[in-house]
């Protein structure tokens, strides 16, 4: 297997080819799976989430190049929420990301289409890409807007959440949720006014939670606190080794049974449009001699008998 032989050696056309298989190819990436899996969950997954526009491609183009510099090897996977419009954000992180790229980093902007479930599919699995390719670790961008960043706290093993001084919304950001799941959270753009008053209100909501994460300053405009940053996911990289095992078991069980549900949908779903059951109670149901409820409850019935 050719493919499989540049894949390991980490050849960017190779990995770009075996991504877009994993995202747009049920046959070809069940195949591929089947020849990779046995070489992949080594890998840290860094999940990077936070408002739209508050650095996060910024940040990770130079930490990234730090974290050459400590001896890991990162790849990125932006998740793209605007990319099915308009392309456009893909072409600025291009130019946003440009540095790290040059000096070895893989990047790729992933789009964020479909069913939620789906996106975890195929995310996961281009993730496994990565690892086989011998990325570490994988630092998964994702725009902080309602359920995502929940999901990526998931996925992640270790949660960067990123702010900014002066939005205004930010204190009420990290009121809303964002509370929980950080083991790093960042005032990002530390040379606006207001950033003082951002980690210290920060501090005062998480400071004190069980998880007992790190706050820092960075900005990536004065190129200060990036270092720091780098080094604390280096060390925590390590210190997450044995808490990553046993996720990594977890996940996979949450993995199977999202398959086998998913699955059993499908072919339900199937089965739904030929079933006289069903299609008695729906007429009953649009003649109004039966509630959804009920007509929902005895088809199942009927099916699981
Ligand atoms: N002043 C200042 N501007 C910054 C800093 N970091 C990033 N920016 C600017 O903020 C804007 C958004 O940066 P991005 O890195 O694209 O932010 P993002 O969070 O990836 O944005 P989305 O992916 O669209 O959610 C750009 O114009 C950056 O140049 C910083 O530390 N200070
Ligand atoms: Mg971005």
């Amino acid at each position: 297997m050719e493919l499989l032989a540049e894949l390991k050696k980490g050849k960017r056309g190779v990995i770009a080819k075996a991504i877009s298989i994993v995202e747009n190819d049920q046959t070809e990436a069940k195949k591929l799976l089947k020849k990779i899996f046995k070489d992949t969950g080594n890998s840290i997954i860094i999940g990077i989430t936070g408002p739209a526009g508050a650095g996060k491609s910024s940040l990770i183009n130079k930490t990234a190049m730090e974290l050459k510099k400590l001896g890991a090897k990162p790849a990125v996977l932006a998740i793209d929420p605007t990319s099915h419009l308009t392309g456009g954000a893909i072409l600025g992180d291009r130019v946003r990301m440009t540095e790290s790229t040059d000096s070895g980093t893989y990047i790729r902007s992933i789009a964020s289409r479909g069913a939620s479930g789906a996106i975890s599919r195929s995310l996961r699995n281009s993730i496994r890409v990565l690892e086989y390719a011998g990325f570490n670790p994988i630092i998964i961008e994702s725009v902080g807007a309602g359920q995502t960043e929940v999901e990526i706290s998931n996925i992640a093993d270790i949660t960067v959440v990123v702010f900014n001084p002066n939005t205004g919304d930010s204190i009420q950001t990290i009121k809303s949720g964002l509370t929980e799941i950080g083991d790093i959270y960042l005032v990002n753009k530390s040379d606006l006014a207001g950033t003082n008053q951002l980690f210290d209100a920060v501090r005062d909501f998480i400071g004190d939670s069980e998880r007992n994460p790190v706050i820092l300053k960075t900005s990536v405009k004065k190129n200060s606190g990036i270092k720091v940053f780098a080094k604390t996911l280096k060390d925590m990289m390590a210190a997450k080794k044995k808490e990553q095992e046993s996720k990594c078991l977890e996940r996979l069980e949450v993995e199977l049974k999202d398959i086998v549900l998913n699955n059993i949908k499908e072919k339900i779903d199937d089965m739904l449009d030929s079933d006289k059951t069903f299609s008695k109670y729906l007429k009953k149901l649009q003649s109004k001699d039966i509630d959804p409820f009920l007509a929902g409850d005895k088809i199942t019935k009927s099916l699981l008998k």
